[in-house]
């Protein structure tokens, strides 16, 4: 903490150091020498013609080049500085390459000459630029591309290397730059094509570092402490947490090839990618050219880095995208879906799908949670418009927001249903220890809960840890299980948790 202020200071520095070389150099009349090369501009002779590339928002992916030919590609990438959603109820100011995180997928051809145009919204407070990892040349392009808030750097380089490549903000504080989303796909098929597929599919992965912990509501600032100890709060697919879930899952049809063009933007994680319930049929390690790993359960993705998994679907069902590092799946976001539609086909798996089933209803229940709380939040604004009495429904806002903690926090012991497990977890359903004690509850949750408890008539001896959730989410979880699976109770607020602490903190 207390060296930040210096840090900040220097970088500082660094980045206003940094400002001013390229509008100079974007005054002089010639253009800046990493463009001058003869291979990258001008006289080549077996560029033919000029065209636009498409960019797609993931997990959408551009269509197969079907050219045969190398020829001139025009990019164009605004970068644009958005608040945008990290999680339900979480907000975050992500920097971007196209408005989104991760940034756009490019696809391009090997051999191709390559016109980039990189712009920086009027709107962006910071300069930017782009280091591409299939650009050979110093910095990746990094150098050529700083550009100022509303100005636009051209450069052209060769698509020499055919590969699946990160691209990446690599301006000071680069660690910062990527953090705040700047990263994206650039894909350069090779000559002859890759071989077809039935769906194609771009996920990318980030860790971000939060001032709040996962799931504190509001708009969150970045934290260079927990950014510099590698301890993300959170770590997503396609920049927040259930942009692949419920009804943004990706659908495909049992039958069909599917192949991931999979990135890990970091900046620190090294991410272990698995689909539950499938195996890579195919795995280009690394985001090279060849497919030189066959049936492959989990692959490594360092940061800065990609894979391209290809697998056959033989059997519908809901199939798990993780970070098999499995904390970061199920506490910090990484986790998505792939919905597979289309007849069993019994002889491949009989259909009891224990994992698949259970952990999909699960974080579907969390992306219906979202919508609810949406439309609640609507409804009371409009309540508050016509009647101040509001009461009943800000109940259920704070049971909805009670419910999303509970499917992050509690539901791993205390189970979804609310059942518990016979002799190791109690039940909050219908709990007659619960409904007993309101303060006694909001304790437990502050200091955690050992020793012997009755439960329904049932002994319990475990340890339940005091749960890391702050006060709002304890009175919000609270009046979730006090209201749910058949008990009915009042809201609890939090006032009343915040008089427990108060009282706790002087036993
Ligand atoms: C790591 C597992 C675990 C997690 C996570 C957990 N609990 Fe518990 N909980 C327990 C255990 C074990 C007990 C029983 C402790 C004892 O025997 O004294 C318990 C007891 C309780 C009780 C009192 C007993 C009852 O059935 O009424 C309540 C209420 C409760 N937990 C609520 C929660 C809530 C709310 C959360 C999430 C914010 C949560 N717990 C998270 C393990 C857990
Ligand atoms: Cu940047």
């Amino acid at each position: 903490m207390k060296t930040y202020p210096i840090e900040t200071f220097v970088l500082g520095l660094l980045a206003s150091f940094l400002w001013f070389l390229p509008i100079h150099s974007a005054e002089a009349p010639a253009e800046s020498s990493a463009v001058k090369g003869p291979s990258a501009k001008g006289t080549d002779p077996q560029i033919q013609g000029e065209e636009r590339a498409i960019l797609t928002t993931a997990p959408e992916v551009p269509p197969p080049i079907t050219r045969k030919t190398p020829t001139k590609v025009i990019v164009d990438l605004e970068v644009t500085e958005v608040v945008k959603k990290l999680a339900d109820g979480v907000e975050y100011l992500f920097w971007t390459f196209g408005g989104e995180v991760p940034g756009k997928f490019i696809r391009i051809r090997e051999g191709d000459l390559v016109e980039f145009h990189l712009k920086n919204s009027p709107n962006s407070k910071m300069p930017h630029n782009i280091d591409l990892h299939a650009v050979t040349g110093p910095g990746g392009g990094a150098a050529s591309s700083f550009t100022a808030p509303g100005h636009e750097s051209q450069f052209s380089f060769k698509a020499l290397n055919p590969g699946l490549y990160v691209y990446h903000c690599a301006t000071a504080p680069v660690g910062m730059h990527v953090a705040n989303g700047m990263y994206g796909l650039i894909l350069v098929e090779p000559k002859e094509g890759l071989p077809p597929v039935d769906r194609e599919f771009y996920v990318m992965q980030g860790d971000f570092y939060t001032s709040g912990k996962f799931g504190e509501e509001g708009l969150q600032p970045f934290d260079q402490e927990r950014a510099v100890d590698e301890r993300p709060t959170y770590v997503v697919f396609n920049g927040s947490v259930n942009s692949l879930v419920g009804d943004n899952a990706l659908q495909a049809k049992v039958g069909e090839t599917v192949r991931v063009y999979f990135g890990n933007g970091g900046p620190n994680l090294v991410s272990s990618f698995h689909v539950i319930g499938e195996i890579f049929d195919h795995v280009y390690q690394e985001g090279g050219i060849v497919a030189n790993q066959r049936q492959v359960q989990t692959t490594i993705v360092p940061a800065g880095g990609s894979t391209i998994v290809e697998f056959k679907l033989e059997v519908p069902g809901t199939f798990i995208l993780v970070d098999h590092s499995l904390f970061r799946a199920f506490n910090k976001g990484a986790l998505g879906m792939l919905k597979v539609s289309g007849p069993e086909n019994l002889l491949v798996y009989s259909g009891k799908e224990v994992d698949a089933v259970y952990l999909g209803s699960q974080a579907e229940a969390g992306a219906g949670s979202e919508k609810k709380l949406a439309s609640l939040q609507s409804q009371m604004k409009e309540a508050i418009a016509a009647d101040p009495k509001i009461a009943g429904l800000s109940k259920e806002m704070q049971m909805e927001k009670g419910r999303r903690v509970y499917m992050q926090t509690c539901f791993a012991c205390h189970q979804p249903t609310g059942m518990g497990l016979p002799g190791v977890f109690p039940p909050l359903a219908k709990s007659d220890y619960l409904m007993a004690d309101r303060d006694r509850s909001i304790r437990a949750l502050i200091k955690g809960l050992s020793g012997p408890i009755t439960v329904n008539g049932k002994n319990f001896s475990g340890v339940m840890p005091p749960v890391a959730i702050n006060d709002d989410q304890i009175a919000n979880v609270l009046t979730y299980i006090r209201n749910s699976w058949g008990n009915t109770g009042d809201a609890v607020t939090i006032d009343q948790v915040r008089q427990v602490r108060a009282q706790s903190a002087h036993q």
